[in-house]
């Protein structure tokens, strides 16, 4: 699969391997070294000054079909005026500041709100249950949360146990619910509007934004950024996304993710691109119709979503006019062949896979316009970036093609996590050998091509979501029937994986249909529904190495039909 060179941002892939700097991306931007660097403003005033100040940022639609349009002046006076609110309640430069919301355009402005009064925006997913949302609120010991009333309720619940948490503010206040004393009621449209914010001055290693993301063991982890991050999640998303100036783009991640952050909202902004945003859930029909009213020309979705799109067949597609659309890019799990060479069929256009992590806070390994697809390949390094497949045991990079090892990157890319929030250690030990390891594991081709094996840990990966079994197995045992747990991914055809949970229960319980959907609604309820276990399966006693530890990898190789060989190494993890 080719397509002509000459017509992309990044032209010919091994041209650009030769002539490419960061300091490249930093001159297109302005910035110089030392001088203030500041996401909010690079992605709202820097556009006004630069004569985009009535171009459209945001494109926004509700589920009930609902519509509302932003300039780029618009999303700077937004983003101004909840950073004076933030300031005038007294929080400060370095407090962290949760996102806690659907798709609304709230939490966009208020993202990059947060970021020009100098805060550290901490966004997550509004479908967290509370105990989801304390473990990580607790982490980070966070001064404030913006929310929706239709979340208040999940908040309430939590305040009683966060000490540190004082300000909590609800964006859509409209009176009709009488907010609790210590709620604040925020609302834009009736705020005034504030023309001129002086953006903190923060610099390329002041922290931005906190990512939380989860690890096989312990609480999950805050990928902390900073906002010289801008200048490669800038020149990402024009050479891989290839966005240009008359694109609408659409990124269908939540800010809840890296993705729906570093390509959701900072890279296409920091670009001057035109951005729609979905708050509704998937269905074919509401994406086909939402690409052909929008005019949708780049997209970029994930593995889960574009499978989901394939079982749904042609028959939607011809119902609506997708002509528009002229790029796709995909990331957050392996994307089959499958479909890279279905999406050639249905839409005329490949996706291309793009390979990168939270902690790398832009991509890292993806497939280029103008480059050749193999399709099932992760594609190759971003031109500054350095990465390797090196040997399991001895970390030293592989020779040879072919030969499975792990995935490393040459640290000091300008987006890369600076820490993991209080837990220097863990941070520390994801470097070996001067390597970032990213725990998965890869093989490259002669060609220089990179192909996913699978992760190097437990973490499962559900619809493009890492899912810690950590967290799931604890909150299990706060369930008054189990008595032990091990939860590890089941194949999906779908999702990839599904959450599986073995359980052991207590004496005086009995399994049944009953029981097993009670504690499938308690881990909804407690952490989120992706991390619901899909099935689950009761055992007399799980299976544990002699000093004691559950073995989840001998489940986990049963549920892959694979082979469980040595069990020894099983007993040492
Ligand atoms: C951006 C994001 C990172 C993990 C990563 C890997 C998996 C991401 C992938 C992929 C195969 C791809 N992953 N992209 N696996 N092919 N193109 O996904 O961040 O949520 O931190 O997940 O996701 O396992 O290590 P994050």
């Amino acid at each position: 699969m080719e397509e002509d060179q000459g017509m992309s941002n990044m032209g010919s892939y091994e041209e650009k391997i030769e002539q490419f700097s960061w300091e490249q991306a930093e001159q297109e931007l302005g910035y110089q070294k030392d001088a203030m660097i500041n996401i909010g403003y690079y992605c709202s005033d820097r556009i006004c000054e630069t004569g985009r100040a009535a171009k459209l940022a945001l494109i926004w639609e509700g589920y009930s079909g609902e519509i509302k349009q932003y300039t780029f002046n618009d999303l700077r006076i937004h983003t101004n005026t909840i950073a004076r609110f933030l300031q005038n309640l007294g929080i400060q430069a370095g407090d962290r500041i949760c996102l806690f919301m659907d798709k609304i355009p709230e939490l966009y402005f208020g993202f990059l709100g947060i970021l020009k009064m100098g805060g550290i925006a901490q966004p997550l997913f509004s479908a967290f249950g509370g105990e989801s949302l304390l473990t990580r609120l607790e982490d980070a010991q966070t001064i404030a949360i913006m929310t929706q009333k239709k979340h208040l309720g999940k908040v309430r619940k939590i305040l009683p146990d966060i000490a540190f948490l004082k300000y909590v503010i609800v964006v859509d206040d409209d009176g009709s619910k009488p907010l609790q004393e210590s709620e604040i009621s925020f609302n834009l449209e009736k705020e005034n509007p504030v023309e001129n914010f002086e953006t903190f001055p923060t610099t390329a290693e002041t922290p931005s934004v906190l990512h939380y993301t989860s690890g096989t063991t312990g609480k999950p982890k805050g990928a902390q950024h900073v906002h010289y991050s801008l200048i490669a999640q800038y020149i990402t998303s024009k050479f891989v996304l290839d966005l240009n100036n008359d694109d609408i783009y659409w990124c269908t991640a939540d800010p809840g993710w890296v993705t729906g952050t570093s390509y959701g909202i900072i890279g296409p902004w920091a670009n001057g691109i035109t951005q729609c945003v979905l708050d509704a859930g998937f269905k074919a029909e509401t994406w086909y119709k939402f690409i052909q009213d929008h005019k949708v020309t780049v997209w970029y979705s994930a593995p889960t979503a574009i499978r989901s799109l394939m079982k749904e067949g042609l028959e939607p597609i011809q119902k609506y006019n997708l002509t528009s659309l002229r790029h796709l890019c995909s990331v957050g799990e392996p994307l089959n062949a499958e479909a890279v060479i279905w999406s050639e069929a249905a839409y005329g256009l490949p996706f291309y896979d793009t390979f990168w992590q939270t902690e790398t806070g832009s991509m890292m390994i993806c497939n280029y316009p103008g480059m050749k697809i193999k399709p099932g390949s992760m594609g190759k390094p971003f031109p500054g970036i350095t990465a390797t497949v090196v040997d399991l045991k001895s970390h030293e990079p592989l020779q040879k093609p072919g030969v499975v090892g792990l995935i490393a990157i040459k640290p000091g890319w300008p987006s890369m996590f600076r820490n993991y929030w209080n837990n220097e250690a863990t941070y520390k030990s994801k470097f070996i050998k001067g390597w970032y390891i990213c725990g998965d594991r890869a093989s490259i081709d002669e060609d220089g091509y990179f192909w996913f094996v699978g992760r190097d840990d437990d973490v499962i990966n559900t619809g493009g979501h890492l899912v810690g079994p950590f967290e799931i197995e604890s909150a299990l045992l706060e369930h008054e029937a189990v008595a032990e747990s091990a939860v590890v991914g089941k194949p999906d055809p779908v999702n990839m994986e599904v959450v599986k949970a073995f359980i052991a229960l207590k004496p005086g319980f009995e399994a049944s249909d009953m029981i097993k959907l009670q504690i499938m609604n308690f881990i909804r309820k407690r952490l989120s529904p992706l991390a619901m276990p899909q099935e689950i399966e009761f055992l007399d006693a799980l299976p544990k190495t002699r000093s004691g530890k559950i073995m989840r990898r001998l489940l986990r190789a049963k549920e892959w039909g694979e082979e469980i060989g040595d069990t020894s190494t099983l007993e040492n993890d």
